[in-house]
């Protein structure tokens, strides 16, 4: 463990252990502190609109092709934020803050000419145990939103930790013409590496799909190191009409750099140039259930290294919590959301799933009660 502290070997070694043995929920072990960020989970879905100028542009694309290119384009540019930010800004992965039962993320992008609108973020905690996340980004101004949750399944294979994403997206565009279009993203596996050595990063395997209502399909394959090109982070996407089992498009790259559509040779994505981060209001005028706020004392404390009153705050945390479930039990009383309604089966993915044949067939999904702070 090269990137381990001396004075926490033995501690990482014997996380490491237990890892071995472990299916479950990751996100409550406990590990060591040179491992753990300041970032609560519940922050993690600002990721998805840190290109906002990409996410307005889907409204502008003249025809359906265009408009599933346009998300194609939109959610590859997405990845490198959402799976190798934390190796940029912190050095390695590291284990987010778990987010409490009511936990609240509000942000947004400002307006800007290119992007038409204000982009707004809302985040709710919807479950503690197994850690559920539902979000919703907006840009009014272009009609196009992104609702979706995220879970995770975990297990230990090989050395890595393997991650199944549990959960989906939706995104609509409401177009000029008054019609809706809609599209069923799917999520793709991670594989954590590098926790031999203390430096934990992700790569991604396998598929994850964009079904569009209009027919379109977009099917992105993952790959590491000595696959494809034989470059970490690679990417196959192939771009089809409806009931057409030829594609249209075939995109090649690495999603952390840029990719190339390889009929026309010409670029189609890039993420070489600096992304923008969400904005959020300061912690002193945020509410007692928004993260930076709730997590501020153990935030700081893992920032400054001081882990003793990180840990004792984030015990206070768990202890109110803990009390909270209780006096709910006792008054026979229920945790109530407050943006998101949960439902057992998502119509979009129902209806749009069949059409690749979505495993599983069905998946619930949290609605949400349009209440956000800019509603
Ligand atoms: C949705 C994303 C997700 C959340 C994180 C697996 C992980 C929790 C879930 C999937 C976002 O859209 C994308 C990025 C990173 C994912 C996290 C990486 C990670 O390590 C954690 C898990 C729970 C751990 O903290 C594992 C233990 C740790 C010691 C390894 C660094």
């Amino acid at each position: 463990g090269e990137a381990v502290p001396a004075a926490q070997k033995s501690s990482w070694t014997s996380f490491l252990k237990s890892l071995a043995g472990f299916t479950g929920d990751l996100s409550s072990m406990t590990a060591p502190p040179f491992i753990l960020s300041p970032t609560s989970l519940t922050e993690f879905p600002a990721y998805w609109c840190e290109r906002p100028e990409l996410f307005a542009m889907i409204a502008d694309g003249k025809t359906e092709e265009d408009r599933a290119l346009a998300v194609l384009r939109w959610f590859i540019s997405t990845l490198k934020g959402q799976y190798t930010s934390r190796n940029e800004s912190m050095g390695s992965e590291k284990k987010p803050l778990n987010p409490v039962l009511g936990e609240l993320f509000y942000g947004y992008w400002p307006e800007s000419k290119e992007r038409g609108g204000k982009t707004t973020l809302v985040v709710e905690q919807v479950s503690h145990h197994p850690p559920i996340t539902a979000y919703r980004i907006a840009n009014d101004a272009k009609g196009v939103v992104l609702t979706g949750h995220n879970a995770q399944k975990t297990s230990f294979s090989g050395g890595s930790i393997i991650v199944k994403q549990v959960g989906h997206a939706v995104l609509t565009v409401a177009l000029p013409s008054g019609e809706k279009e809609e599209y069923l993203i799917t999520l793709p596996r991670l594989r954590i590496d590098g926790l031999w050595y203390g430096s934990p990063y992700i790569e991604l395997a396998e598929t994850s799909f964009i079904q569009s209502s209009t027919g379109w399909l977009s099917t992105i394959e993952y790959k590491g190191k000595g696959y494809f090109s034989g470059k970490s982070h690679s990417f196959k996407a192939t771009v089809t009409p409806a009931n057409v089992s030829q594609s249209t498009h075939v995109i090649e790259g690495t999603w952390h750099t840029t990719s190339k559509d390889n009929r026309t040779n010409a670029q189609f994505h890039d993420v070489t140039t600096p992304k923008e981060e969400v904005t959020v209001t300061s912690i002193d005028e945020q509410g007692e259930w928004e993260s930076r706020r709730l997590w501020h004392g153990v935030a700081k404390g893992i920032r400054e290294g001081d882990f003793d009153s990180a840990a004792k705050d984030k015990s206070r945390i768990e202890n109110e919590q803990r009390q909270r479930r209780r006096d709910e039990t006792a008054a026979g009383t229920k945790w109530e959301l407050k943006h998101f309604e949960h439902i057992d089966s998502c119509p979009v993915y129902e209806r749009l799933g069949k059409m690749f044949s979505a495993n599983p067939p069905t998946e619930d999904a949290y609605v949400y009660l349009n209440n956000g702070p800019d509603a």
